[in-house]
């Protein structure tokens, strides 16, 4: 396969550590077991998802009431997550304690991007060589411990050494078929950063509404944003909210990825700028159904809508400091459809960034620096992998949580397939068949997702599969262990006040 040189760099920068991301393996279930220590001994290290190697050793760290605490200077985010932690946990700093954490930054390039190293033995040490691979440090030490204030914790003597697969870990959250008020997307972000993903992708426009302030387009959430599928949520996010939620995330280690959804799935944005459709439209008005493709930016008034999608980019990039940002491109036959996909995408680049298109937008003329998102598993993405096109994954047999966590669940689709998207089928997926594919990302459509508790019981455990898929190496991954890890960490979802599919594989029927 040749890839161009813009290709290649953007596969550099997005992948982080493969290198890193060797070796030992774990035991045969990927639990590592805790010594036997008499009665109070120290619970097994349960970490999701899997580290590349987890080794314990005899004996077990006892922490009560303080900690001394040992930071550098320049990792913000690793501080506040670890501050964040011993806050929950109710331990207090202090230097004179007898158990030391500390956290270091060091210049191994071995650790790669996002790898870090932790070690329990008299004290806890965690080292990476970035701000990131700390902050991943701090999420495994996270599990290792209760999510609640005890009396004591006691954790096993190990070593691990970690780094992930992939460095794209993802979702994308459809909050443009019903709106997800600014408080759960916080929510979201936390619990997503606790399993080590790093984007979410936010679908924020489709037939049904638009969500984001656009100053210049201000009907596009006065008639945009009051829209909503039937029985869903209307609303629109200020672009201040927006900004809010941007560095929220980024200080959890998460992107956050815009999706303006073009030249298809465009009703509501029809409805608030009615030139933007044909002449002889006669339906401009805003839609609560369920249909997809049948609405369409007018291509043959390239006057009319290449400056509108121009403007609304500038405004998005403005908000959005993702170096990535969606274009969308899905489900849409066009005469010049191809040629919108390369004009919208080339604008993108000259904004200095990097356009993402949903898989049909392969039939586009681009240059291979262009992501593209695989949603049909059946789809022939093979001409665009040997063009060098970097594939994000999300075949929606696996990764479609608007699917059921077990057939004929209520209020999912089964359209992808008829079975629902259990767990474990979620757990299975081999990214590596896809030779340029820079991670995988789940898709949370909300056509039948109307409130938080059904998102999180959508959402789940299955995302936790999802990021190990995207962490752990097939080779070194087995759902028995993840079933054992994942139903040690329940505390820790109830902790968060996850409304989760009570998935019976984990015992939590
Ligand atoms: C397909 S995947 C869609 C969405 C729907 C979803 C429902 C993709 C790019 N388009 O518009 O919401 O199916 O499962």
């Amino acid at each position: 396969m040749k890839l161009s040189i813009a290709s290649k760099v953007l596969l550099a920068c997005l992948s982080v550590a493969a290198t890193a991301c060797s070796p030992s393996s774990p035991d045969a279930t990927g639990v590592a077991t805790a010594t036997d220590t008499g009665e109070a001994a120290a619970p097994p290290a349960r970490i999701v998802p899997l580290p590349a190697s987890v080794e314990t050793r005899p004996g077990e760290l006892a922490i009560a009431k303080a900690v001394a605490v040992e930071l550098p200077a320049d990792a913000p985010m690793a501080t506040r997550a670890l501050e964040e932690l011993l806050d929950t946990l109710a331990l207090a700093r202090d230097g004179a304690a007898p158990v030391r954490v500390r956290l270091a930054l060091e210049d191994d390039a071995a650790l790669g991007e996002e790898g870090y190293r932790l070690e329990v033995g008299e004290g806890v040490a965690l080292v990476a060589r970035t701000d990131i691979g700390l902050l991943h440090a701090v999420q495994s030490l996270r599990q290792l411990l209760p999510p609640t204030a005890q009396p004591e914790y006691r954790l096993p003597h190990l070593s691990i050494a970690d780094a992930p697969a992939y460095p794209w870990r993802g979702l994308s959250l459809d909050v443009a078929r019903s709106f997800m008020p600014v408080e759960y997307l916080e929510k979201h972000i936390d619990r997503m950063a606790m399993f080590k993903m790093n984007r979410l992708h936010l679908h924020l426009s489709d037939d049904q509404g638009w969500r984001m302030e656009i100053k210049r387009y201000p009907k596009l959430v006065e008639i945009g944003g009051a829209s909503a599928v039937k029985g869903g949520r209307s609303g629109w996010y200020t672009q201040e909210q927006l900004e809010h939620l941007v560095a929220y995330a980024q200080a959890r280690g998460i992107t956050i990825v815009p999706e303006i959804d073009m030249p298809g799935h465009v009703q509501a944005m029809l409805a608030s700028y009615n030139e933007l459709a044909c002449d002889d439209e006669d339906n401009l008005s805003t839609y609560d159904g369920l249909e997809v493709g049948f609405s369409v930016l007018c291509l043959s008034k390239p006057d009319v809508v290449y400056p509108f999608v121009r403007n609304v980019l500038e405004e998005v990039l403005a908000v959005f400091p993702s170096q990535q940002i969606h274009i969308g491109g899905d489900e849409i036959k066009d005469p010049l459809y191809g040629e919108f996909v390369g004009r919208a995408a080339a604008m993108v680049k000259e904004m200095g960034r990097t356009p993402i298109v949903w898989e049909e937008g392969s039939v586009a003329d681009t240059s291979p620096d262009m992501l593209l998102q695989l949603w049909n598993d059946g789809y022939d993405i093979a001409p665009a992998v040997a063009e060098g096109h970097p594939l994000i994954l999300s075949p929606c047999t696996y990764f479609y949580l608007d699917h059921g966590n077990y057939a004929g669940q209520p209020q999912t689709y089964d359209w992808c397939r008829k079975e629902g998207v259990p767990i474990a089928r979620t757990y299975s997926f081999d990214p590596s068949k896809f030779e340029t594919a820079v991670g995988v990302e789940a898709a949370l459509w909300t056509e039948l997702v109307h409130d938080d508790a059904a998102a999180d019981n959508r959402l789940w455990p299955r995302l936790a599969a999802v990021s190990e898929v995207a962490w752990t190496p097939m080779a070194q991954r087995d759902y028995a262990g993840f079933v054992q890890r994942m139903g040690a960490l329940r505390p820790h979802l109830d902790a968060q006040g996850i409304a989760y599919h009570p998935e019976p594989d984990l015992g939590w029927e």
